[in-house]
């Protein structure tokens, strides 16, 4: 059970943050609307937030799932591939000092950004791609490990459309993921149930389960029904002004 989210609106500057979406710049009004439509689905899932100032020194920071690794056992400090986020973890650092007293963190020459880290029950799938590096992934094993997870690299290096591993995984629990089709066939997925996302619909496969309820983006009726088939409870979301920044779902809290 998740209790606790942190998130943080986007500031005015947020359409200066990094992107190879090609979908155009987002709109700031429409992104803190749906912003807002997000915050009030975590609150329906049972949370609490914690909400942080927007901050126009970093125009990505309303991307806060890339700077930390928190677990119900632990908790890591990420480190940011991109040059320019590096100065989003100070903050955090001390945002989750409140509920984390015991955090660690990953060192340089080490990268992890924290969409690359996907969690599935005791096992974290962590992608090794533009953003993290293999020293990255290495440091996070050594560290998850004493506390009883084991950790299995994926690297996506080769895969053109995920920015990070969770743009095209995610976990629902009872040993099911969703996958986009392009990593379908990957060894390190061998033993899960697969919920596979058409290519066509592949920003869907960044979904979050939340307590009871999954949170998905809206538009994609496939992948809807697979869900509904499955009989998750899902609450869909407007993602678009975030989806031209390289944002998916996941990426807008830390939840724990
Ligand atoms: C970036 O390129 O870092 C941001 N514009 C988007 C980060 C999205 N984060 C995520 O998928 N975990």
């Amino acid at each position: 059970m998740f209790t606790r989210a942190i998130v943080r609106p986007p500031a005015p500057n947020f359409s200066q943050g990094l992107t190879e979406a090609n979908l155009g710049a987002p709109n700031f009004e429409r992104a803190l609307k749906q912003h807002e439509a997000y915050c009030a689905a975590l609150t329906q899932c049972g949370l609490t937030l914690t909400r942080l100032a927007p901050d126009p020194d970093y125009p990505d920071s309303t991307f806060v799932e890339d700077t930390a690794i928190l677990t119900n056992r632990c908790a890591v400090l990420a480190q940011p591939g991109a040059s320019s986020r590096r100065g989003e973890i100070e903050s955090m650092r001390n945002t989750l000092a409140d509920f984390f007293p015991a955090l660690m963190s990953i060192k340089l020459p080490g990268t992890v950004d924290g969409g690359d880290v996907c969690e599935a029950g005791k096992n974290f799938f962590i992608g090794v791609s533009e953003r993290t590096n293999e020293a990255g992934a290495q440091q996070l094993a050594e560290l998850l490990e004493p506390f009883g997870y084991t950790c299995k690299s994926v690297d996506i290096r080769d895969e053109s459309g995920l920015l990070h591993l969770k743009s095209g995984l995610a976990y629902l629990g009872d040993n099911r993921l969703v996958i986009a089709e392009s990593l379908a066939g990957r060894a390190e997925f061998v033993g899960y149930d697969l919920v596979i996302v058409n290519s066509s619909e592949q920003y869907a496969a960044n979904c979050v389960r939340i307590n009871n309820q999954v949170l998905a983006p809206a538009g994609y009726p496939a992948f809807a029904e697979k869900l509904r088939d499955l009989d998750y409870e899902t609450i869909t979301l407007e993602m678009t002004e975030f989806q031209k920044m390289d944002g998916g779902l996941s990426c807008l809290s830390l939840r724990f």
